[in-house]
């Protein structure tokens, strides 16, 4: 499926459901929240939700839910084996004709970058080997969120979270979550930010036409715990992309394709500096850890370029 395909040409053609209704618990300019509402309403509302532990578990608190279509609570490891559940219980009914092919939905695992990238990683592993039919929904805010913020295998190098307080924020690197899923060959994965929501509903719908083990990342500004006011979310998450921090991307029958190439990179700074967790960076003796994130972003942005012109 070409993405000329689409049925997503111009803003106006996204649509204006709003399928996840709104006052929900969850922090005001969440851009976790603000994703999965436009995820959503691109999948309607025969969706199942198979809910890792975290933040976007407290959208659904007895006996209230904002979900239009079925929800289920999982531990943070195994919320892939409940979609494998969720999955063989569909296609036993469809099978003994117990319901129609048009009562089928869509089984979607909804995780934070904590489970995605550690806590759940075997039981994600497990699905894909299987090549279970469904789409993984990591909601990507770059640390354990729900619990106050804690460094995850999302957070990126440098950025001060409740357990990396240091003059130098966390030491450790971001986990690159798209090259694990790719290395095991699913079926489709791409990246993408609420604040560009025309390449979401594209690629949103893409995940739901293919069949098999798919995943989706999204840029998920946080407010909370990355210290910056609600009112700017959009902007950051517009940031990352024109600073090139947020590759917008994904891969499909062996190849990634980028599918958004920022014309004239800002500098990195532009986006560090809205956002308190990276302030110790502006600090005397810190410039280098700029320059670091700096040059580590050109040179991924180089290999871009590079292999676009070479075609490997
Ligand atoms: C095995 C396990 N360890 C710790 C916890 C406590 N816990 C609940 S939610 C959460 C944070 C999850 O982080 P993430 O997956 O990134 O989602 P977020 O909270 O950021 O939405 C933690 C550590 C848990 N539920 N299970
Ligand atoms: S802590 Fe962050 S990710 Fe979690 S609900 Fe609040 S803004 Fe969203």
């Amino acid at each position: 499926m070409k993405i000329t395909d689409s049925a997503f040409k111009k803003p106006k053609d996204l649509p204006g459901l709003h399928i996840l209704s709104a006052g929900t618990s969850i922090c005001a300019g969440c851009g976790g929240l603000q994703a999965i509402h436009e995820i959503l309403d691109i999948l309607g509302p025969k969706t199942v939700t198979v809910n890792a532990a975290g933040c976007m578990s407290l959208l659904s608190v007895y006996p209230f839910t904002p979900f239009s279509g079925s929800w289920l609570y999982t531990a943070m490891a195994s919320a892939p084996a409940g979609a494998q559940g969720v999955r063989d219980a569909l296609d036993r009914l469809l099978a003994t004709k117990k319901i129609a092919a048009d009562e089928d939905m869509q089984v979607v695992v909804l995780s934070g970058d904590g489970s995605a990238t550690g806590i759940g990683l075997s039981a994600t592993s497990g699905a894909i080997d299987r090549r279970l039919d469904f789409i993984y929904i990591c909601y990507d805010n770059e640390g354990y969120g729900n619990t106050g913020q804690q460094s995850s295998g999302g957070t990126p190098h440098g950025a001060r979270t409740t357990t990396s307080r240091g003059e130098q924020g966390y030491c450790g690197h971001k986990k690159d979550l798209f090259s694990i899923w790719k290395a095991n060959h699913p079926a489709y994965l791409a990246t993408v930010s609420g604040a560009e929501p025309l390449d979401l509903a594209r690629k949103i719908e893409k995940a739901r036409a293919i069949k098999g083990p798919s995943l989706i990342i999204a840029f998920s500004p946080c407010p909370t715990g990355w210290h910056f006011p609600p009112q700017e979310s959009i902007e950051i998450g517009r940031l990352a992309v024109r600073t090139g921090v947020w590759p917008l991307k994904e891969y499909e029958d062996g190849k990634v394709v980028h599918t958004k190439i920022p014309a004239g990179r800002l500098p990195v700074t532009e986006y560090l500096q809205k956002q308190g967790r990276f302030a110790h960076l502006f600090h005397p003796g810190n410039a280098y850890l700029i320059k670091e994130m700096q040059a580590d972003v050109d040179a991924y942005w180089d290999c871009v370029e590079k292999s676009a012109a070479t075609g490997r």
